[in-house]
């Protein structure tokens, strides 16, 4: 363990009241630098990137690591497991995107291209820790273990998320912006008084920032050093609203200097860097060191969701760019280049990813069986009296269908 994450020392009394303002593990760690506390918290300069956009591993000079930071290249195994995950996520995305044109989906917000940051937060928790996902991270969900099928069930139209949070310990994915940050410090702040040494990983997106919500959330958990990773995809846009019209800040990652937790930047698109930042961040919120703030510089290649145009805020030439740096391409080419993807693995994982889709096509394909009085089960656990009325009379309409039907027959 670096320097960095050294362990926490009680709040220092009696010092001066600068010294006093500034937390003793924050002032103990940038001393250990032999840095000044602002330059420990804020994200390194440029971001931190590790494979070029050819697939070679930059030289460490210039994969803009701040001095004294170590992040070692993952294992060829992980790399290839994550590969796998990357490949089928970018699947997943692609057939959910075309069953909602074809009816079958009610609504998907894809991360087409943003795949990388989808799996790396899934692999850098343990199954004990926790994942606080939102409407776009599907594909963590599903790489953290969740069948994609189940996932997929609220985004058809029913009520229910589909899967339980508890068995994979990942929960819903949230749709109002940055509730699921204020759910991920209070899971951090129970496990910590609970004496578990549990890893609390919320993500959120780049319009996300400006939630009054992400402000309680980050400030709470700094407070009580809460080990909580605050993942922000920087994917250029809120919906039509682009990032230079939502923040005026340098970055994204130095919103964390205020609230008096570190914050870095990384190369969304880069499998690699991203599994590395991760990983430290985690071992840092583990040892009791967090929280901290890491952004994401990645791109949303396709519009917002289907009931959105984005050819009516961006250029296609922008767009077009971002092709270029593919999170799945580049990946693919550092392992050819290691001889680490076989022939017989790419079919393998291209086999893996067809069926996968296969059964996502089947299971969204099949007509859903609704049972209407679901509706007034998991509401309250005492009905109240007139929800025991309603439930009656919908019972009572429901037997009178169905025997009209019966006697149509
Ligand atoms: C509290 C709240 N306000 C507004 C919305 C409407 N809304 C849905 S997605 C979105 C944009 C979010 O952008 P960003 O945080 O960058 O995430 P991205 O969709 O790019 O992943 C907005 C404003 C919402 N869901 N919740
Ligand atoms: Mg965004």
């Amino acid at each position: 363990m670096d320097q960095h994450v050294s362990q926490a020392t009680a709040p220092a009394n009696g010092g001066t009241a600068e010294e006093n303002r500034t937390d003793a593990r924050v002032r103990q760690a940038s001393t250990g630098f032999g840095i000044s506390v602002e330059d420990y918290l804020l994200p390194t300069r440029g971001r931190i990137q590790m494979l070029g956009h050819d697939g070679s591993v930059l030289p460490v000079n210039e994969q803009g690591i701040a001095p004294g930071h170590n992040y070692p290249v993952p294992e060829d195994e992980r790399l290839l497991r994550a590969y796998e995950q990357l490949v089928l996520g970018r699947r997943i995305n692609d057939q959910n995107a075309a069953l909602v044109r074809q009816g079958r989906m009610a609504v998907y917000p894809s991360s087409h291209g943003q795949e990388a940051c989808q799996v790396a937060a899934a692999f850098a928790l343990e199954k004990r820790d926790w994942l606080f996902p939102t409407y776009r991270d599907t594909v963590a969900v599903i790489a953290r273990g969740v069948d994609p099928n189940q996932v997929m069930t609220s985004f058809r139209g029913e009520w229910h998320q589909g899967y339980d949070p508890l068995e994979h310990n990942t929960s819903v994915e949230a749709t109002p912006l940055t509730t699921q940050l204020l759910h991920a410090v209070g899971v951090a702040h129970a496990a910590r008084l609970r004496g578990e040494d549990t890893v609390v990983l919320a993500m959120c997106g780049d319009g996300a920032t400006s939630e009054g919500d992400f402000h309680e959330a980050l400030n709470f958990a700094a407070v009580f050093h809460l080990p909580v990773i605050f993942f922000v995809q920087n994917n250029g846009y809120a919906i039509s609203v682009p990032l230079s019209a939502q923040s005026a800040a340098p970055s994204l990652a130095h919103k964390a200097v205020g609230y008096g937790m570190a914050g870095e930047r990384v190369d969304g698109n880069d499998l690699m860097a991203l599994l590395a930042v991760l990983d430290r961040a985690v071992s840092i919120a583990r040892e009791g060191s967090g929280p901290l703030l890491i952004e994401a510089e990645t791109y949303r290649m396709q519009a917002h969701t289907n009931a959105d145009d984005d050819t009516r805020y961006r250029q296609s030439d922008e767009v077009a760019q971002w092709v270029e740096r593919d999170p799945v391409i580049r990946m693919r080419a550092y392992l050819d280049e290691r001889g680490l993807l076989t022939e017989a693995e790419q079919t393998r994982i291209a086999e893996l990813a067809e069926e996968t889709a296969k059964d996502l096509r089947d299971a969204m394909n099949a007509d859903v069986q609704t049972d209407p009085l679901e509706l007034f089960r998991h509401v309250f656990v005492e009905q109240t009296p007139q929800l025991k009325e309603q439930e009656a009379k919908l019972a009572d309409e429901l037997a009178r269908e169905a025997e009209q039907t019966e006697e149509t027959r």
